[in-house]
């Protein structure tokens, strides 16, 4: 009775603080703001008078303005609708003499839900990609489709096949963030003279970069959006970049070939002072099925039935082993097994690159089946010996003080002779007129800094294929881990993350990798609906005409079209114990 009584006692002040919170919003998820419903609207207008009848953005330019007619864009059928396009911010670089502009396009259609919708594009940017509002997977709506207001920007420079943009130290912080924070405001402006108001609701989204723009813009922008949809997040890409030519110089101890010439980013072919590893030659792609087929073998189970799928991915770390379940070449290597030194090199990229103190510099990549990808290899072996890719992104854009040679300059050497004791904490280094690191501009800022989006009733919806080769699955989860060191049990009234097994870098692989998240997320941000499962189907042979839809690397085992559930994490798609493996509703997240 004397417990009761001191519990009563208490429970008046610890009310009064709830209270407090709820008011503040801080508390439970049932104290956050419910932000409204957009409100649909309409242009009945000629898109061709746009052009003119749009003035007085803050540093804008209009540079034209046409009707596209309802179709297929990006291979999704696409309303009718106006695309406007224009440049912001124009100048010459007093550092290298180029001229530079924020680009864009504006496709608003005629019929609007009366939201934005910012498409965050990939890799350095440098293009404007067609503003059909991709969603991510591979392709099965658009935001475009699906009524919103779109923008696509170029994100600052105009060079997308070269990295050398880095040498000017505003178009490095207009690619890092800059971009966003000068297109929102505009992108809000140009939409209220369209259509007589600015939209009820901003949603941001991209994959890859654009999963970084998305988790940037979350950390900075909080206060300018809705909703976020980041899907493989290179929040960390400089260090992932590192990771790459870790990778390079690990593989090119396996190497069974050379190559005697490399490619400048203009096209020339130089033939190298000495022949360098042909390092796609590490691991040949019967050697990776054989690694996909050994991982699945201790794994598939895991989720409740043997159907060619691993869905518990985390599950599966703790089982799999290299020096166990993958054979030793007693031979030569014929594709059935791996040498010691393959096996050696197998485990240290997974458990990430180092420096010569042991000192992490990236993180660690789960065992996936993923790893049977064409993408895994391209990523790998390519990408990361390309000028165009992270060596030229590491040398011009990440490092500071950057490189200023772009005529000459080579992947596969700057790879090779990378040094990750002294260059790789160039991206951490500022230097003169580089006043921001790569580490500073390029990466979200603080996780404490979401409670402004939070605080306000935004969400955000982030997914990841957990065979990604280069933005590993296993650094969102750390990221995912640091926002809850900030908000705990929280986390899960603004945040869902939803690990897309083994699919690999933003699509393909052998998963089911074609999803809707936006809608969870529209609902979860407008009618507070939290998300929970997610279906997602299988696009193998014969489930479309259009080629680019179709995913040749769904296994033949499966149903072209199998279904399984995307669960938020860390809930797993778990077998019921009857019914069709090739069907979602057969599944349930536990
Ligand atoms: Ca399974």
């Amino acid at each position: 009775m004397q417990q009761i009584r001191k519990w009563r006692q208490r429970a008046a002040p610890v009310l009064a603080a709830f209270s407090l919170l709820a008011l503040t919003g801080c508390g439970d998820s049932t104290s956050l703001p419910q932000l409204s419903e957009a409100i649909p609207a309409t242009f009945s207008g000629d898109c061709a008078t746009l052009a003119t009848s749009i003035s007085g953005l803050k540093g804008t330019v209009i540079t034209g303005s046409s009707t596209v007619a309802a179709g297929l864009l990006s291979n999704i059928s696409t309303p009718e609708h106006c695309l406007v396009t224009g440049k912001m911010n124009e100048r010459v670089s007093p550092v290298d003499g180029a001229t530079y502009y924020i680009g864009f396009q504006v496709r608003l259609p005629k019929s609007w839900n009366g939201r934005f919708f910012y498409q965050a594009n990939g890799g350095t940017d440098g293009a404007i990609s067609t503003a059909a509002g991709a969603l991510g997977g591979g392709p099965i709506t658009s935001a475009l489709a699906k009524g919103f207001a779109v923008l696509s920007s170029d994100a600052g420079h105009q060079s997308q096949t070269t990295p050398f943009f880095g040498i000017d130290p505003q178009a490095r912080i207009d690619y890092g963030y800059n971009a966003v924070a000068q297109l929102t405001p505009m992108a809000k402006d140009l939409i209220k003279s369209v259509y007589g108001k600015a939209p009820d609701r901003s949603y941001l989204g991209g994959c890859s970069n654009g999963g970084r723009h998305a988790l940037v813009a979350a950390s900075r922008y909080g206060d300018q959006y809705d909703g976020i949809l980041g899907g493989a997040p290179g929040y960390n890409l400089p260090k992932a970049a590192v990771a790459q030519l870790w990778g390079v110089q690990q593989y090119a101890t396996i190497a069974t070939a050379t190559k005697a010439t490399d490619t400048t980013a203009s096209g020339t072919v130089v033939t190298l002072p000495t022949p360098l590893p042909d390092v796609s030659t590490a691991f040949t792609p019967a050697e990776r099925t054989m690694i996909a087929s050994k991982i699945l073998g201790k794994c598939d189970s895991l989720d409740g039935v043997a159907d060619n799928w691993v869905g518990d991915v985390v599950a599966c770390q703790k089982v799999f082993s290299v020096a166990n379940d993958i054979p030793t070449c007693t031979g030569g290597r014929d594709g059935s097994c791996l040498t010691s030194a393959q096996k050696t090199i197998l485990t240290n990229v997974h458990d990430g690159a180092k420096n010569t103190a042991g000192t992490a510099l990236y993180n660690s990549f789960p065992y996936d089946t993923g790893i049977s990808s064409s993408a895994w290899a391209s990523w790998k072996f390519s990408n990361s010996t390309g000028v165009g890719r992270d060596p030229g992104a590491i040398a011009f854009i990440f490092s500071t003080p950057p490189l200023t040679d772009t005529v000459s300059f080579l992947g596969l050497p700057y790879a090779m002779k990378f040094n990750f004791d002294t260059d790789a904490p160039k991206i951490f280094a500022t230097s003169g007129i580089y006043t921001e690191s790569a580490m500073s501009f390029m990466t979200p800022q603080s996780p404490t800094n979401l409670s402004k989006l939070r605080d306000r009733g935004a969400k955000m919806i982030v997914y990841h294929g957990t065979s990604d080769p280069v933005f590993s699955f296993n650094d969102t989860l750390s990221w995912l881990d640091s926002v809850k060191a900030i908000f705990g049990g929280l986390t899960d009234s603004f945040v869902k993350l939803y690990p897309v097994p083994a699919m690999s870098h933003c699509s393909g692989g052998p998963a089911a990798d074609q999803f809707d998240l936006i809608d969870p997320l529209v609902n979860w941000v407008e009618k507070g609906v939290a998300p929970t499962s997610v279906v997602a189907k299988a696009r193998g042979l014969g489930t479309s005409t259009v080629t680019a839809l179709i995913n040749t690397e769904v296994p033949a085992s499966w149903a072209a079209d199998r279904t399984r559930p995307l669960c938020p994490y860390p809930s797993v798609a778990t077998y019921n114990g009857s019914g069709d493996v090739n069907l979602a509703s057969s599944f349930s997240c536990k």
